[in-house]
C-alpha cells in the first residue's frame, strides 16, 4: 500500500506552480458519460478534447465507460479484446449474465480505452430496476420517458460493471469513477449504497431545473411530469459523490440553489489548442476561408450583389437551437437596431450574420441552389470567355502583332456573357433561410426576422442568412466544416441567457477569431476574471446579469457598431490579441482542476493512503492577462472611416500590421505576469 501523500494545490485560479506529489500506480480512472462517444452536446467535446492529457497521465489505468451505439462504434471505435485482466473478467461475466459489453479504443487523439454498453439489450430488466430504485430511493421514473430509462439502466449497468471490477481485481485498488452528468448519475448513487470502495466524483454541465426555468417560452406545467424525477436523479447524484464539480462559477451559485450542495471545486472545459509553426497562419487561414464564404455569399446574393464584398463583415452565431437561451433573441434584436445605425451613419460596411442552428427541414430550397448553380455558371462563362480571349492573343503575338483589343472579343463571346448575365436576373430578394422549415411559420428565427422586417434587401445594411443544419465540408451550398467557417468569419455571437460554459466562443478565441459572450456564461466570466480588458482582446462580455432585456440589447448594439466602425488593420491586430489568449483555454492548464478534483476524492474515500490539502486562493495568486499597451486606435480616429480613405492605403496599412504587432510586443511584455512554459515560449 502506498504511503500517505499530500497534494498541495497552489493557486487554482492562477497559472503558477503545480505542486504535485501523488502516487497513482495502483489507482484505475473510470470516467462514465452518455456522450462516450456518442456525439450529442456539449459533454462530448469535454471528453473527447481532453482524453490526450488524461490518458497521458492514467496511461493504462484510464477507461471510457458509454453507451454503445452501432452507428457511432463502425466510425470511432476499434473493438479490441480487453487488455487488463480484471476487467476482462468483469466484461467476460457481465456478457454470460445477459448484458453486452464491448471493449475497445476510441479513435480520437490519446486513443484511449472505451467500455461500451448496450443499453437496449438489457431492456429486460428495466422494470425491476426502477422498482429497486423506488425502494431504495423513492424515485419513480415514468414508463414514457425514454431518456430517463436510458438513465435507468444505464446507471445499474455502471454500477453493476464497477462493483464486478472492484470484485474481480486481485489486489484491492484504488477505483476513482467520475460520473458526468444527471444521465449517468445514477451508477454513482448505486455504487454509495452498495458502498463500494470507489472514489466518487460527480461533475454536472448545467442543471435541469436552471435550463428549464431560464428557457423562457417552454410549456412548463406540461413538462413538469418530465422534470421531477430527472432532477431527483441528479440531485441525488450530487449529494453522494465524495466530490462534487461544475463547469464554471455561474453555474456553481446556480447548484447550491437548486441542488443544494455547493460544488467543491470549479473544473472549467478546455480545448486542445494547435500551435501552428508560423505564427501569423492563422491570420492566412482567416483570409482562405473568407474567400470561400464570399464565394457562397457570391451566389446568395446573385443579382443583389450591390454592396462591396471587401467591405463586408461576416457574423454568426452556431449552437443548438434554443432561441432565448442561447440569446438568438437579442441577436436578431440588435441586428435590426444595427442596421438601423449603419443606415443612418451611411455606413458603407455590410453585415452578414449567419444563424447555424439546426432545426426541422425539408433539404435545401430551390432558390438557394439555384444561387450557387447561377455563380458557378457565370464563373464557367468568364473562364471559357478568358480561354478564347487567350488563344486570340497568343495567335496574334505568334505573328508579331499586337492584337486589336477592340475586336479581340467577337460575337459568340458577347452572346456567351449576355447569357449569362440574363441567368443574373431575379425577381425576389435574396433568401433568408437556406432551407425548406417544415415549421416555418412559427419558427422563432424567422417570426422574428418577420417582426423585424429584415428581408436581405437592397436598402438594409445588415443581410440575415439562416442555416438551420450544421455545415459540412460535403454541403452543395457553403462546402466548409465548422472549423473552417468559423476561421472564415469576423465575429462570433453568443449572448446566452443560459449557458454553463459555452465552448462556441473559446473555440473562436483559439483560431483568433474576436467573440462576444456574456456574464451570464461560464466562458464570459471565467475571460473577465482572467483578462483585464477583455475587448481589447477581441472578447466582448455583454451585461445579461445585472441589466434588463432592453439595455443588453442596446449594449450588444453598441459592440456590434463600435466592431462594424474598425478598420481592416484594427481587426488584425485584434485578431492577433484574441489567438495569444489560446494557452488559456488549453487543457494543458486547466487539466489540472481534472486532476485536483480526482486527488480530492481519492483523499476523502481513501484517508488512510491519500491526503489532500486544498489551499484557498488569495486575491493576489490569481493571474489576469494585462491590458494591452497600445489599444487599436479608437474608430472615430481610424483613418478607416475618413470619407478620402482609399483601397491603397488600406494596403498599405496592412503591410505595416507586422511592424505595429512587433511594436506593440515591445511596450508591454505581456508574458511577464506569468509562466506558460513551452507552450508560451513557442509563441515567440
Ligand atoms: C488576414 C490576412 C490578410 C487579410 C486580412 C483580412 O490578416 O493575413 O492578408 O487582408 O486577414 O482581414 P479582414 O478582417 O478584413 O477579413
Ligand atoms: C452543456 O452543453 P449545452 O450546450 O447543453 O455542457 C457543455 C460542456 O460542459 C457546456 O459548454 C454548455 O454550456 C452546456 O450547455
Amino acid at each position: 500500500m502506498p504511503l500517505a501523500r499530500s497534494l498541495s494545490v497552489t493557486s487554482l485560479s492562477g497559472l503558477e506552480e503545480w505542486d504535485e506529489e501523488f502516487d497513482l500506480e495502483d489507482a484505475v480512472l473510470f470516467e462514465i458519460a452518455w456522450e462516450v462517444a456518442n456525439k450529442v452536446g456539449g459533454i462530448y467535446t469535454v471528453l473527447q478534447t481532453k482524453a490526450r492529457l488524461t490518458a497521458e497521465e492514467w496511461g493504462e489505468n484510464y477507461f471510457l465507460v458509454g453507451p454503445y451505439v452501432e452507428s457511432n462504434v463502425r466510425t470511432q471505435v476499434e473493438l479490441i479484446e480487453p487488455t487488463n485482466p480484471a476487467l476482462k473478467r468483469t466484461i467476460d461475466k457481465m456478457n454470460s449474465s445477459g448484458c453486452k459489453v464491448y471493449f475497445g479504443r476510441w479513435l480520437i487523439e490519446g486513443s484511449p480505452y472505451v467500455i461500451l454498453i448496450d443499453v437496449a439489450f438489457t431492456a429486460w430488466s428495466l422494470d425491476s430496476w426502477k422498482s429497486e430504485l423506488w425502494d431504495l430511493c423513492d424515485i419513480g421514473v415514468p414508463w414514457f420517458d425514454r431518456e430517463a430509462n436510458d438513465a435507468v439502466l444505464f446507471g445499474f449497468l455502471t454500477a453493476w460493471l464497477l462493483g464486478e471490477f472492484a470484485a474481480q481485481s486481485e489486489q484491492p485498488s484504488h477505483i476513482v469513477a467520475h460520473f458526468h452528468e444527471w444521465l449517468a448519475g445514477l451508477g454513482l448513487v448505486l455504487c454509495r449504497h452498495r458502498q463500494l470502495s470507489i472514489a466518487t466524483i460527480f461533475t454536472t454541465h448545467a442543471t435541469l431545473l436552471g435550463r428549464y426555468l431560464c428557457a423562457g417560452n417552454v410549456d412548463f406545467y406540461n413538462k413538469l411530469a418530465e422534470i421531477y424525477h430527472r432532477y431527483c436523479l441528479e440531485r441525488a447524484a450530487a449529494h453522494c459523490a465524495h466530490v462534487f464539480t461544475t463547469v464554471s462559477q455561474i453555474t456553481a451559485i446556480e447548484a447550491e440553489f437548486l441542488l443544494k450542495r455547493k460544488p467543491d471545486i470549479v473544473t472549467p472545459n478546455g480545448l486542445n489548442v494547435k500551435k501552428f509553426s508560423a505564427v501569423h497562419e492563422f491570420q492566412n487561414l482567416h483570409a482562405q476561408s473568407k474567400n470561400r464564404i464570399q464565394e457562397f455569399v457570391r451566389g446568395h446574393f446573385y443579382g443583389h450583389l450591390d454592396f462591396n464584398l471587401d467591405k463586408c463583415l461576416f457574423l454568426f452565431i452556431a449552437g443548438r437551437y434554443e432561441f432565448s437561451n442561447k440569446g438568438a433573441d437579442i441577436f436578431l434584436e440588435a441586428l435590426a437596431r444595427l442596421n438601423y445605425l449603419l443606415r443612418v451613419n451611411h455606413s458603407d460596411v455590410t453585415v452578414i450574420a449567419f444563424f447555424i442552428m439546426p432545426a426541422r427541414t425539408n433539404n435545401f430550397n430551390v432558390e438557394t441552389l439555384k444561387g450557387q448553380a447561377v455563380r458557378k455558371q457565370l464563373w464557367d462563362t468568364a473562364q471559357t470567355v478568358k480561354e478564347r480571349f487567350g488563344k486570340k492573343l497568343y495567335e496574334s503575338l505568334l505573328v508579331g502583332q499586337l492584337p486589336d483589343v477592340s475586336k479581340i472579343m467577337d460575337k459568340e463571346d458577347f452572346t456567351l456573357m449576355k447569357r449569362a448575365i440574363f441567368a443574373t436576373q431575379r425577381q425576389c430578394q435574396p433568401p433568408v433561410c437556406t432551407h425548406n422549415m417544415l415549421e416555418d411559420s412559427n419558427d422563432p428565427i424567422l417570426t422574428s426576422v418577420r417582426r423585424i422586417g429584415l428581408f436581405n434587401s437592397s436598402a438594409d445594411r445588415v443581410k440575415i442568412i439562416f442555416h438551420p443544419e450544421f455545415l459540412s465540408s460535403t454541403s452543395p451550398l457553403l462546402p466548409m466544416d465548422y472549423e473552417e467557417f468559423v476561421r472564415g468569419c469576423h465575429l462570433g455571437v453568443f449572448p446566452s441567457y443560459y449557458e454553463p460554459w459555452g465552448y462556441t466562443p473559446a473555440e473562436c478565441t483559439v483560431m483568433g477569431i474576436p467573440s462576444i459572450s456574456t456574464n451570464l456564461s461560464g466562458f464570459g466570466c471565467f475571460m473577465e476574471e482572467h483578462i483585464a480588458d477583455p475587448s481589447a482582446y477581441g472578447i466582448y462580455i455583454l451585461d445579461r446579469r445585472y441589466r434588463g432585456v432592453d439595455e443588453s440589447c442596446n449594449q450588444l448594439t453598441s459592440f456590434l457598431f463600435q466592431f462594424c466602425k474598425q478598420s481592416r488593420r484594427q481587426r488584425i491586430i485584434q485578431r492577433n490579441r484574441t489567438e495569444r489568449l489560446s494557452d488559456l483555454l488549453d487543457w494543458k492548464y486547466l487539466g489540472r482542476y481534472y486532476i485536483s478534483a480526482r486527488h480530492m476524492a481519492l483523499a476523502k474515500a481513501f484517508p488512510d493512503t491519500y491526503t489532500y490539502e486544498l489551499q484557498e486562493p488569495t486575491s493576489t495568486s490569481g493571474f489576469r492577462y494585462p491590458r494591452p499597451a497600445s489599444v487599436p486606435p479608437s474608430p472615430s480616429l481610424s483613418r478607416h472611416s475618413s470619407p478620402h480613405h482609399s483601397e491603397a492605403e488600406d494596403n498599405d496599412e496592412e503591410e505595416r500590421y507586422d511592424e505595429d504587432l512587433e511594436a506593440e510586443k515591445d511596450r508591454v511584455n505581456i508574458r511577464q505576469p506569468y509562466t506558460l512554459g513551452e507552450t508560451d515560449s513557442k509563441k515567440g
